[in-house]
């Protein structure tokens, strides 16, 4: 491994490493070590901006690194089902420095024992949107070509599945049509369960502009008053909407579309629905039927002259648009309304509420998901999810399982035999698995466990029975505790190469100083030398599957690794071989395409494409005459509903629910159908006690949770690893907080600034309590309304990693139910009580 590089690079190009805008940042290195970073002026997504969580970029990159693999003295033993005894700590004598032969040799012979005894099925991997494409397509390779296993899962799973399982059942696709580009046709911006300014801030800002110059009229559906609702407020108050639900978005949806159908017709699409879409009729029917805003206020919670209010902007600006041809409303969505139980069913409602007014198949409008990661896109198209191959296709898609084994030049049975196995409960249902001793092995790829539900009764216990091995920057990474086995990989800045997809599918190019710290290696390298030794001890052709080529430094090379993608990726929604044929015909290089024009947008069918730099919009429908890529080439709208539930059904549901992490022999994953009830029902995981609201912290019992509970995003920090390593955000926002209403802190007897605990049935997290808008607790920039409380989640191991010290860690409260569609989990609608924590008396020592 190369470690004495020398030289002065500067400006190289790379995608920031952080959400899912995708900004152009540039490399500054000296002596092969990333100094510093820029913003990329010439990058057509931030065109020179950067918030500061990228502009720190640099710092976290050589501090706290792992550069030896590291073997758990006393390993878990998969086969005797035997845990360690030391799982959960994370001490220097407790682990061995070893080679990385070592290390790959004992990893291989244990999925290979395990394989051979229990099947490909029992192992299982949770990977990450924050891996290039290349790696991605190597952990589906190694998973469910070589091993032979389906239980594969990522961190999309947290947040864009819902939408991804939306946009497939409404359109056809897996992902957006529009592009940044539409927010300056657009006639309304909405941000819907999505607070940009915090989770993408260079995209908040080209709306603000937008809406300072062109008095773009914004709606913001969130229950709290957020940054975004806030600085929108500040540009234009007049043109600035805010609704505030919490869990009642398809009740509002079918409402805003009730007060359309009936006092602004015109808004309603009537000609391209007769001829491009299916079931809008009973969609229709059913919203004038049911869903006057005075009939469900009491799920939606909002003010039904707010709704017609909103309802006459959204129809104005639908008319306005269809009737310039181009514009209308453009919709951004984020985990508020993706995060739910009836997370699939939400989207779905949004998707029926554009495809009504007109707003789909055409620029300058349309539904436009956020992704949070940099890569989340490439987790799913490189079949990083249960269920799915490569590029959006099925598992159960046979012709494409055998495209796909060519590809990979693995055994085509292979594949049959992972698509006949059963993984119900998507990650959550591997957990549980292994919990019962059925998933024998995990892989943790550049994912932490700890962004998952139930961390204490379901995610740590877990993985204390698994045998682990985790892809790891850090040494003091939270998933380093649960390890048997610790990989140190090299990280953003570091690689070769790799491509990112931020969220209007661009491909950037991410090249860094090639130039790892010794000892490490790039995910991709560590995921080949891992798939040789496996596929060896799994008696295939090691060779055969990965023919891939070290370079002069040692390292591979991912552009062969990228060229068989877009190889394979011919005939897809997701075609990408017209960069083959600027290769074949103009000698110029993949890398080098997207490299050249900062970036290029799948799909990119032909030449001619490519050439452009790929598809800006990705547009279907009457508007540009291409049918939608569902089965009978049309929009399918379907009513979801949501209606005031009788309570002794919501109770029956809600009572067995409750069980999830209390009752160890309750697993979710083995209750699709009682999910599929909440869901239908569009009930939250619990309902809050909000009869004790109002009432002092000592007062209320400690079975009763009057609060609603939601944890997101906080701008300062990324997730919960690397902005907590650098200074500027760590001091910008450096310790846990709760967000209170300012009735409510004065009921429980809370003051601002002092520490509370935070109870859920599960476990509890403490924080500081930030009450109301003006908290000196920073950062204070969102309001919660009554009954709400919020924290972020980024903050969870600020304090610990070490679960014996760990006090801010917020998923210890969080529910293990999902969306039995999408998987997605409910981090938005927990319900949680308040403890004061009374500072030590005099004499009393504080912890
Ligand atoms: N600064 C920063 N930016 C990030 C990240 C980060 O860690 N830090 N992470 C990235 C990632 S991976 C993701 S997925 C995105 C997430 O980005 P967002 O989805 O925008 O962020 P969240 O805070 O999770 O949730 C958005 C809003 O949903 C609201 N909400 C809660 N319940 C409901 C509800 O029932 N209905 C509605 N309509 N709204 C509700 C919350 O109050 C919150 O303001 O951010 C990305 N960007
Ligand atoms: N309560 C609650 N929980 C949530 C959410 C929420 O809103 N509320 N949001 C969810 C969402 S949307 C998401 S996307 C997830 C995200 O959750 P994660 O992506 O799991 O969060 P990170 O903290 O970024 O963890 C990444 C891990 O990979 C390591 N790492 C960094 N770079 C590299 C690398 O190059 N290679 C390898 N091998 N490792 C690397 C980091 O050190 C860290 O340990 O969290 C989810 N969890
Ligand atoms: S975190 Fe997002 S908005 Fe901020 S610089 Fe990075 S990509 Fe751009
Ligand atoms: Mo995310």
């Amino acid at each position: 491994m190369p470690n004495e590089a020398t030289e002065v690079k500067t400006n190289i190009a790379t995608q920031c490493p952080y959400c899912g805008v995708g900004c152009g940042t540039l490399l500054q290195t000296d002596k092969g070590r990333v100094v510093g970073v820029k913003p990329d002026a010439r990058h057509p997504t931030n065109r020179g901006l950067q918030c500061v969580k990228g502009l720190t970029a640099a710092k976290p990159l050589y501090v706290d690194r792992l550069t030896t693999p590291l073997i758990r003295k006393d390993l878990t033993d998969p086969l005797a089902a035997r845990p360690s005894r030391t799982k959960g700590r994370f001490d220097a004598d407790l682990f061995r420095e070893a080679s990385w032969d070592e290390a790959e040799k004992l990893v291989a012979e244990k999925v290979a024992a395990v394989v051979k005894q229990h099947g490909g099925g029992a192992v299982g991997l949770y990977g990450s949107g924050q891996l290039p494409v290349e790696a991605q397509w190597l952990q589906s390779l190694l998973m469910k070509g070589v091993i032979g296993s389906g239980a594969v899962e990522g961190n999309a799973r947290m947040f864009n599945t819902a939408a991804a399982a939306a946009y497939l059942e409404t359109m056809g696709l897996d992902g957006p049509q529009a592009t940044y580009d539409d927010i300056e046709q657009a006639d309304m911006v909405v941000h819907w369960g999505h607070n940009p300014r915090s989770a993408h801030p260079v995209l908040f800002w080209r709306i603000a502009d937008r809406k300072a110059t062109a008095k773009l009229p914004t709606l913001v559906v969130d229950p709290r008053r957020t940054g975004t609702v806030t600085a929108l407020e500040q540009v234009s108050r007049a043109s600035s909407f805010h609704l505030q639900t919490v869990g009642g978005d398809i009740a509002l949806c079918n409402a805003i579309a009730h007060v359309i159908a009936s006092e602004h017709r015109e808004a309603v699409d009537r000609e391209a629905l007769a001829r491009d879409a299916v079931g809008w009729q009973s969609y229709l029917e059913g919203c004038k039927a049911r869903y006057a805003p005075e009939e469900v206020q009491a799920v939606t919670g909002v003010d039904p002259k707010a709704v017609r209010k909103v309802a006459a902007g959204w129809a104005a600006a639908s008319v306005a648009g269809r009737k310039r041809g181009t514009g209308g409303v453009l919709c951004f969505w984020g985990s508020g309304l993706n995060q739910a139980l009836h997370g699939h069913h939400n989207a779905v409602s949004l998707i029926n509420l554009l495809a009504l007014t007109g707003n789909v198949g055409r620029e300058g409008c349309g539904p436009l998901t956020m992704a949070g990661q940099p890569n989340a896109a490439g987790e799913r198209l490189t079949g990083g999810l249960t269920g799915l191959l490569p590029f959006h296709r099925r598992l159960d898609d046979a012709a494409w399982r055998d495209r796909i084994a060519d590809a990979w030049r693995v055994p085509r049975a292979r594949l049959a035999q992972v698509a006949a196995q059963k993984n119900p409960g998507f990650i959550i249902g591997m957990l549980e698995r292994a919990l019962k001793g059925e998933q024998k092995v995990m892989f943790l790829i550049g994912a932490s466990h700890l962004d998952l539900p139930d961390t204490e009764r379901l995610v740590r216990p877990a993985l204390t029975r698994t045998f682990t091995v985790v892809n790891e920057i850090y040494r003091h990474a939270p998933n380093n505790l649960y390890a048997d086995v610790v990989l140190p990989a090299a990280c953003w800045g570091e690689w070769v190469g790799g491509t990112f997809i931020q969220s209007e599918r661009r491909f950037n190019l991410c090249e860094g100083t090639a130039n790892p710290l010794a000892g490490t290696r790039p995910d991709i390298d560590i995921l080949i030398g891992l798939g040789r030794r496996i596929a060896a001890g799994l008696g295939l052709d090691a060779a055969k599957i990965y023919p891939y080529q070290r370079r002069e430094d040692g390292l591979y090379d991912p552009e062969p690794i990228f060229r068989e993608i877009v190889a394979a990726s011919r005939g897809s929604l997701t075609d990408l071989t017209g960069m083959l044929e600027v290769e074949r015909r103009d000698k110029t290089g993949l890398y080098e395409q997207i490299r050249s024009r900062r970036g290029v947008q799948w799909p990119m069918s032909s030449y001619a494409a490519a050439r452009a730099g790929g598809s800006g919009r990705r547009l279907f429908g009457p508007s540009v005459s291409k049918p939608w890529p569902t089965t009978d080439g049309k929009l399918h709208l379907r009513l979801c509903e949501q209606q005031p539930v009788a309570v002794g059904e919501q109770r029956e549901v809600l009572d067995q629910l409750r069980r999830a992490g209390v009752d160890q022999d309750f697993l979710v994953s083995e209750q699709l159908e009682l999910l599929g009830r909440a869901r239908d029902l569009a009930l939250s995981p619990e309902q809050p006690d909000a009869a004790w609201r109002g009432k002092h912290f000592k007062e209320v019992p400690a079975d009763k949770f009057p609060y609603w509970l939601g944890l997101g995003v906080v701008y300062e920090h990324y997730h919960s690893a690397k902005t907590i390593r650098a200074p500027t955000p760590r001091k910008l926002c450096n310790e846990q907080y709760v967000e209170l209403h300012p009735a409510d802190a004065r009921a429980l007897g809370v003051a601002d600034g002092e520490l509370v605990r935070v109870v859920t049935r599960r476990g509890s997290f403490e924080g500081r309590a930030a009450v109301g808008s003006g908290s000196r607790i920073k950062p204070s920039r969102n309001a919660v309304p009554r009954g709400y409380l919020f924290s972020p989640w980024a903050l969870s191991v600020a304090d610990a990693a070490d679960p014996r010290d760990n006090r801010w860690l917020v998923n210890a409260a969080a529910h293990r139910a999902f969306d039995p569609v999408s998987g997605q989990p409910a981090f938005k609608h927990l319900v949680a009580r308040i403890e004061k924590i009374e500072p030590p008396r005099a004499g009393e020592v504080a912890r």
